[in-house]
């Protein structure tokens, strides 16, 4: 029977229908009659789904099947978005009569089930806005695993992510009289369809204790007992990752904490209510919640048992896989890469160690060679707040035996440096992974992630030098340069081109005749589109494309704000929409940018006063639009205070009439992976403007180019391979370079006051309380520390040439509308490099050695 039944996958509307009916009706328990937009979104992806995981099996019965080494992504971030219309774009449709039909003519799935759906009568459109976010992640480097688990997907890598399935992700931003307010996340609320739920792989972890030496085993080194003191239990959830154009479906493994035990009905009984359901409530609360920090690691002890948790299950969970093929350890490496994503999944290299040593009873040092064979590191910040730090007496306590087993790492490691640099006395404690000089020892968990890998890389080429040369040095005298390379950032065309421009994607495929889309595989085919430079035709279908994104977004705007218009739809066409959307940092410098727009409209105001007329100011200072989005982390005050000061302005300046809409400024609440979908494809310009040598790639400089934007930014991150891949002419690059930032950051010191007139009148005019009338010193943090504490992020360094790169972007945009459309499109001709299927082929070829399955 099992033989002979064969689940089949739908492949035409029908057979969607069909399903789509069944799911309505069995799994929801509903009719047709209650089946409102949100049932509708759960029986259309519970069809999808089905699809997938008929696929999601086929690919892992070929894994399993031809065995080949697997590469493993360990992030504690995965920043999804929404699966539903993702799906619809990359999931293959088969024909079953003709199974190497190639799926091109059967068209295109999305399209089949919007016709579907109608028929049903319900809009796609409608259905796929049900879905919540799957908001896993802070920023760039959760979004960058996301794009990631597409591209090994889409390229047959055999390859699985691991991470935590939050119940609580990053939080809803809330704007309230201008100040970030955060709300819970409550994304699980409603059910969610794209998981499964494994409860028959449940993998126990333990915590706390002490550590036992068995008979025989005298030191450390041999192997020992860890004697835990608490255990929960790690719940595997799944969700199929589809590939594009293939049925390759990968899985991405999110862990859920439960408690071993469910109740303790003794103490129930006996009135001790609240003891009664701790231990249930502990266990829980290790998956509960995202830490909402981006680029900054907060030392808390709950974060440490979440890297240990998910570690250890993870761990576990691809021992299991490698044990059932019954090889020997030392071919371990040969079979499995894990890659590390920044070092919050460093723990995974001591628990093998641990586990090797401990429990399999190898020798310490050929386990080390295993460990050392197996992992390769991701940094993505050479900023020292970042960069995680335990206390040995929390790491200890809640870890007994992986402190020691850090202790012996390091032993070994400083014996061998010491053999090679014996004269150098220093360099031991600063290449140490014990920091001995705080006031509390603190493990560098960086460099145990170095010592513990074969190969670290960084995320642009800027910043994998500067690693070399700055946080990793002593590291790169003592392995030599070799062991550090750089994998350049990238992004999944699919979703950042295919599924948030579908006006931008078929006027591609219809100019490089390419009706089924290879270009979103072969991106180098876009360089195709350079040929249609001086077709005026093609232009104005280009333009006309960016003004449909820009009502989108006009459209979303107003919805957000209560149904009543900011911009002015009359002139979208002739409006520069320039856009900072990301994280709220200091070092990203939202700041520099809104007192650059505190300057215009100062300087607009003045004309005026001076008796100019308004078509006088425009050719100045021609319509434009300012957004902003992103959320602060909930304890980063000066980031919230930037937040405020935004909607301050935008409060005084959207309500001038003198100026006759030729300037806004808006601020979209809760910047999410969805919105950015909307907002990235109507910029005209967006800002990638941080202080050199900060920002270590940033991905969506790349969106944004891959929609037709162009870029005002420094010399920081992948800005620089922007530039070099799409032409210096097409980008607005300005300030000082990173090199310049050490003396710069010194003379403040001594010349505190020395700031341009510009920045002076701005500052000036915050500090007179007219953006905050009835809190007069409210942004007075921010003035000071420009004016007073050494400016650290060279805010006032870059003002000037920030505000004459601007002047030109107003007069290109303005002057040369065809010169700028022409740059627009060499721009996304050009940005093939930053797929991030590139990436993948980068880590399989010079960290994974693993090849595509196909
Ligand atoms: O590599 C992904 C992304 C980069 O694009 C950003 O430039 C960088 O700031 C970000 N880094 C982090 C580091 N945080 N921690 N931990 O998020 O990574």
């Amino acid at each position: 029977l099992w033989n002979k039944h064969q689940v089949r996958k739908f492949d035409k509307p029908e057979d969607f229908q069909d399903r789509f009916i069944d799911h309505v009706e069995t799994t929801l328990a509903r009719s047709l009659y209650n089946c409102d937009d949100m049932a509708a979104y759960e029986a259309a992806s519970m069809s999808v789904r089905d699809n997938l995981v008929i696929d999601w099996n086929k690919t892992q019965q070929k894994f399993t099947t031809r065995d080949p080494k697997r590469v493993y992504y360990l992030s504690l971030e995965f920043l999804m978005g929404r699966a539903l219309d993702n799906a619809l774009i990359n999931m293959k449709i088969d024909d079953p009569e003709d199974p190497s039909a190639s799926q091109d003519s059967k068209g295109e799935p999305r399209e089949m089930i919007k016709g579907a759906l109608d028929d049903l009568g319900f809009k796609l459109e409608d259905v796929l806005d049900q879905e919540p976010d799957a908001g896993l992640g802070n920023g760039g480097l959760g979004r960058l695993a996301a794009c990631f688990v597409d591209s090994m997907a889409t390229e047959g890598i055999p390859a699985w992510g691991y991470g935590l399935r939050y119940e609580y992700g990053i939080f809803a931003q809330k704007i309230i009289d201008g100040y970030q307010v955060e709300t819970p996340d409550y994304w699980l609320n409603s059910g969610n369809p794209w998981e499964i739920e494994r409860n028959e792989v449940q993998i126990p972890v333990t915590f706390y204790g002490y550590v036992d030496r068995p008979e025989g085993g005298k030191t450390t080194l041999s192997a020992s007992q860890w004697i835990g003191g608490e255990r929960v239990l790690a719940v595997a959830y799944d969700f199929p990752v589809p590939g594009f154009k293939t049925s390759n479906v990968n899985n991405l493994r999110l862990w859920q904490a439960r408690p071993t035990t469910e109740f303790d009905f003794a103490k129930f009984n006996n009135g001790d209510y609240k003891n009664s359901v701790a231990q249930q409530q502990s266990a829980e609360s290790i998956t509960a919640v995202l830490y909402p920090n981006d680029n900054f690691a907060q030392g808390k002890e709950l974060r440490l048992k979440q890297q240990y948790f998910w570690c250890a299950a993870s761990l576990h969970d691809i021992l299991r896989r490698f044990k059932k093929s019954k090889r020997s350890w030392t071919e371990f490496p040969e079979q499995v890469a894990i890659q590390l994503n920044d070092t919050h999944p460093t723990l995974a290299i001591l628990e093998l160690q641990r586990v090797l040593v401990d429990l399999e009873k190898l020798d310490w040092h050929e386990a080390w060679d295993i460990v050392t064979k197996t992992f390769a590191y991701t940094n993505h910040t050479v900023m020292q707040e970042a960069l995680e730090k335990w206390p040995v007496g929390l790491f200890g306590h809640l870890l007994p035996r992986h402190l020691e087993i850090i202790y012996d790492i390091n032993w070994f490691f400083l014996q061998d440096v010491a053999k090679k640099f014996p004269k150098d006395v220093d360099l031991l404690s600063r290449i140490s992974i014990i920091e001995e000089n705080s006031p509390e020892r603190q493990i560098r968990m960086a460099f145990l992630a170095i010592v513990g890998s074969h190969k670290v890389n960084g995320v642009a080429e800027l910043h994998s030098e500067l690693i070399k040369t700055t946080i990793f040095k002593d590291f790169v005298k003592f392995y030599g340069a070799s062991k550090f390379v750089n994998v350049t950032n990238g992004i999944t065309p699919r979703r950042w081109l295919k599924q948030a421009n579908p006006n931008l994607a078929r006027l591609i495929s219809k100019t490089l005749n390419d009706p089924t889309e290879d270009y979103l595989l072969d991106m180098t085919k876009l360089t195709q589109l350079a040929k249609h430079l001086e077709d005026k035709k093609f232009l104005k279908e280009w333009n006309q494309v960016k003004l449909n994104n820009k009502i989108r977004l006009v459209d979303l705007i107003k919805k957000e704000n209560g149904g009543e218009d900011i911009i002015n739809r009359e002139y979208l066409d002739d409006t520069l929409f320039d856009m900072q959307v990301k994280r709220i940092h200091e070092y990203k410098r939202q700041q520099l940018n809104v007192f650059g727009i505190i300057y215009r409209y100062l300087a607009m105001k003045n004309m005026l006063e001076n008796g100019a007329s308004i078509e006088e100011v425009a050719k100045k200072y021609p319509r434009k639009v300012s957004i902003f989005g992103g959320k602060s982390a909930p304890g980063y005050y000066m980031a919230k205070l930037i937040i405020k000061l935004v909607n301050s302005v935008a409060e005084i300046v959207n309500n001038d009439e003198s100026i006759d809409d030729l300037l806004k400024v808006v601020f979209i609440a809760d910047y999410n992976v969805s919105k950015a979908e909307i907002i990235i494809p109507a910029s005209d310009l967006s800002e990638h403007i941080s202080t050199a040598g900060t920002e270590a790639s940033g991905t969506s400089n790349m969106k944004f180019v891959m929609n037709g934007g162009l870029i005002i930014g420094t010399v920081d991150g992948a800005n620089v391979e922007i530039t070099r891949e799409i032409g210096e002419d097409n980008v607005f690059l300005f300030g000082n370079l990173s090199e310049n930032v050490e003396d710069l950051r010194y003379n403040h010191q001594y010349h505190p006051q020395d700031l341009p007139s510009s920045l002076e009148s701005v500052l000036s005019y915050i500090e007179s309380g007219q953006f905050s009338p009835e809190n007069p010193n409210e942004f007075k943090p921010l003035v000071d520390s420009i004016k007073y504490h050494g400016d650290y992020y060279l805010v006032s360094d870059d003002f000037e040439s920030y505000l004459a790169t601007q002047e030109l972007v107003d007069q290109e945009f303005h002057n040369q509308r065809p010169e700028w459309l022409k740059k627009s499109v060499l721009s996304v001709a050009n940005v093939g490099f930053f797929s991030s299927d590139r990436c993948i082929e980068e880590y399989s070829d010079t960290i994974w050695n693993v090849e595509p399955v196909t």
